[in-house]
Parts: structure tokens; C-alpha cells; sequence
């Protein structure tokens, strides 16, 4: 066996062995739970072109402000949030397939904290034609405050805080 050789299987060894563990273990944990590393928030999946949502790329978009108020497990929370609309970010990376009818009312965006927190959106909620939400990647404001380290979801009109992920690790169409 040469080097590279070893390397494959040592590699394989190792991923049927985590695999093993976590089999037997009964890990509850699904792979939507899991802590996701990500040093540059990408904004990707079945998008033509996706995009790293960088502090530059963010702050080239109008700054968009929301007053928002919502309850949370540990009472009433109410902010000024202050980042860059969803939609025209969804609109620069454009959809892998846009064939067929109202191609976007068929996807989906999924928004997952680092903490492996994940929630859906519809396109329906986000695009003007329909819902029209104004939601925003949040960079200011919040407690612990969002920043271009911590961005959050922001969904104007929710009456409960559990859409507003904080500290997103990425976002990816579906
Ligand atoms: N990354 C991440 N964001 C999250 C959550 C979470 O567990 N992880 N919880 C959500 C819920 S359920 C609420 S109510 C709000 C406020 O959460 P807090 O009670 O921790 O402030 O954050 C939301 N965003
Ligand atoms: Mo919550």
C-alpha cells in the first residue's frame, strides 16, 4: 500500500468508526441538530450563483430598519434590528432551475444557526408578488446584539421569537 493508499483507509476507518459510535450510542441528534462551523455565512444551495454574505456584500445593500416585538421563553422581547432585506439577496443568486411555472412558490429557504437550529421559509413569504414580508439579515440590534459575526433573522410580525435565528451559519435553497 502506498501512502495515499493509507490515508483512504485510514479515512474510511475512521468515518464507519464514528458512524459505529453513533449507532450504537442511539445519538437522538439528527444532522439538522448538529453545531455547524462556518467562518464566511454563505448563501447557497440550488441558487445559480451563491453568495458569501460578507460584512462588504452587506453593507453595499440598503440598510433596511424593523421595529419588532415577539415573546420568547423568557418573556416579552422588543428591538430596532437594522440589516439587509432577504428577498433582493435571493434574487442576485437566482434559482438553479427556474424552469416551469412560478418556479420560486416550489422552493424553499432553509436559515440554520451555528447551534444547528434550523427554520423554513417559503418563497411565497419573501417575494413582493406574494406575502411580500420584509424579512431581514439582521446586523444590528437584539440581545446578545446582531453583527456582521452574529447575523439574525429578523420576520417582521411573528408573535413568538422562534424564527428569529440567531448567529445563522447559512442558508440554503431547497
Ligand atoms: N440559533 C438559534 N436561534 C434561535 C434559537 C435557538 O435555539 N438557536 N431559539 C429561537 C427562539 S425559540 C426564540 S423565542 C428566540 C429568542 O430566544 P432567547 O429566548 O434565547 O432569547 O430565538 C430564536 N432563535
Ligand atoms: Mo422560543
Amino acid at each position: 500500500m502506498t501512502r495515499a493508499h493509507l490515508r483512504v483507509a485510514a479515512l474510511a476507518l475512521t468515518l464507519a468508526f464514528g458512524g459505529l459510535v453513533r449507532a450504537f450510542a442511539g445519538e437522538a441528534a439528527t444532522a439538522a441538530q448538529d453545531a455547524v462551523a462556518a467562518d464566511v455565512v454563505v448563501l447557497g444551495g440550488a441558487v445559480a450563483k451563491p453568495i458569501e454574505l460578507t460584512e462588504a456584500a452587506l453593507r453595499g445593500l440598503p440598510r433596511t430598519e424593523i421595529d419588532i416585538a415577539f415573546e420568547t421563553s423568557k418573556g416579552r422581547e422588543s428591538a430596532r434590528y437594522a440589516g439587509a432585506l432577504l428577498w433582493p439577496l435571493l434574487q442576485s443568486a437566482g434559482l438553479a432551475d427556474a424552469s416551469g411555472k412560478n418556479p420560486g412558490l416550489r422552493h424553499t429557504l432553509m436559515i440554520t444557526g451555528r447551534d444547528g437550529y434550523v427554520v423554513a421559509l417559503a418563497f411565497g413569504e419573501l417575494d413582493p408578488h406574494f406575502e411580500g414580508k420584509s424579512v431581514i439579515l439582521a446586523y444590528e440590534g437584539g440581545t446578545p446584539p446582531a453583527s456582521f459575526r452574529n447575523l439574525q433573522l429578523v420576520v417582521p410580525g411573528d408573535a413568538h421569537g422562534g424564527r428569529s435565528v440567531k448567529d445563522i451559519a447559512r442558508i440554503d435553497v431547497r
